[in-house]
């Protein structure tokens, strides 16, 4: 009938989800859940449609990727999918020549530490990862009003890898360069800001309907260097996206002393890790940011009255907060059992329903 509801499309339903009007601090039914990691090997059925398929060949197989895409969503009723890929995939594509080695991560065969390597950062097109712009269009026609998030590296994270030539734990080489080489550093990370936001763009062209920038090392840095030698080219992958109107996502892991950057860096939601309540971080983001978090992913292998408690601190800690995105602190750990990831999201969902909103 005339006065009854008008009629809706899946983008119009996937833009009514809790998960994206939470991104944009509207009131929601309940709580959005989704998880950092959500895909990958604490699901049986994601080891077993990767046997015996390299990390990296497995991210350029459109089916594959929707496949495991779709795994936590259907087994664990979260509220948003991520895409299946990895951050060093936009590298690759450009012919960086890395790899993704099981249980390391990404290694770098010839580390970018001078000027003349800068050569070898050239632009992304979208013709470089055409299997990105086909999974999405597999996925968000099965998704349906589930909404799918983009990713990429930020600019940091990735010239960690680039310069250490493999997961680091003190960062000395990529801050050799900063402190010693600024502008060559500024050089790097303005071409690394190219790349992220390029790859951004064919996600969200593609359909991805919010996009998270993981800067997951930053916290090494203090405030000031973080201003000075990191925020500009982060703020410059923000800016570049701004213009389609889908939510931005800013995170990193042990980022207390940079939350306030971070949000200045330009994102729409920030990302807090489970070492700052977020009621604090709320404090140091300042106002007009949603914030998304922030369980303790170890928590995960207590008892289940221990994760209830826990989610009831962090869910507690976010009353009042315009805009909570419930999620761990950090992605989800390989050993996690994944019924207790079914239970959390089941545990969110019944205490956050609201019947007014
Ligand atoms: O064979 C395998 O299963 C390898 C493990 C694995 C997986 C499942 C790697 C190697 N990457 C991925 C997928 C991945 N990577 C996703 C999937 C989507 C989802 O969340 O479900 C995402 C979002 C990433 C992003 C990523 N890769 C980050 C940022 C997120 C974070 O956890 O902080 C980082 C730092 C990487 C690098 C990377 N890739 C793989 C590993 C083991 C690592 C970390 C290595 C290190 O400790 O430095």
């Amino acid at each position: 009938s005339p006065s009854g509801p008008q009629p809706t499309t899946p983008r119009d339903a996937v833009r009514e989800s809790a998960f994206l009007k939470a991104c944009r601090r509207e009131p929601v039914p309940h709580t959005p859940v989704w998880f950092m990691r959500q895909a990958g090997r604490s699901l049986p059925e994601y080891r077993k449609v990767r046997e015996g398929i390299p990390m990296l060949e497995s991210c350029m197989r459109p089916e594959l990727v929707t496949e495991i895409t779709l795994q936590p969503v259907r087994r664990h009723n979260v509220d948003a999918a991520i895409f299946f890929s990895d951050i060093v995939v936009p590298l690759k594509a450009i012919g960086i020549d890395l790899d993704i080695k099981p249980g390391v991560g990404p290694v770098v065969e010839n580390p970018i530490r001078s000027r003349a390597d800068l050569a070898r950062l050239r632009d992304l097109t979208p013709e470089d990862v055409t299997y990105v712009t086909e999974a999405i269009g597999l996925l968000t026609a099965e998704l349906g009003e589930t909404p799918l998030i983009g990713f990429a590296g930020a600019p940091f994270t990735l010239a960690s890898y680039l310069v250490e030539g493999g997961p680091s734990r003190t960062y000395e080489n990529a801050k050799a360069i900063m402190y010693g080489d600024p502008q060559l550093w500024a050089d790097l990370l303005d071409r690394l800001a190219d790349i992220t936001a390029a790859f951004l763009k064919v996600q969200i062209e593609a359909g991805a309907s919010a996009v998270q920038l993981f800067d997951s090392w930053v916290g090494a840095l203090a405030p000031a260097d973080y201003r000075r030698s990191v925020m500009p080219a982060s703020a410059k992958v923000f800016e570049a996206v701004k213009g389609y109107g889908v939510p931005r996502i800013h995170f990193g892991v042990g980022t207390g002393e940079l939350l306030h950057l971070m949000g200045e860096a330009g994102a729409d939601v920030v990302g807090v890790d489970w070492r700052v309540p977020l009621d604090e971080a709320a404090r140091r983001v300042g106002p007009g940011k949603a914030l998304q978090g922030n369980l303790d992913p170890t928590v995960l292998f207590s008892t289940q009255e221990a994760v209830e408690a826990r989610t009831r601190d962090v869910l507690d800690a976010a009353t009042g907060l315009e805009g909570h995105i419930f999620n761990l602190g950090h992605g989800v750990m390989p050993a996690t059992d994944p019924d207790a990831l079914t239970r959390l999201v089941d545990y969110v969902h019944t205490r956050t329903e609201r019947r007014t909103y």
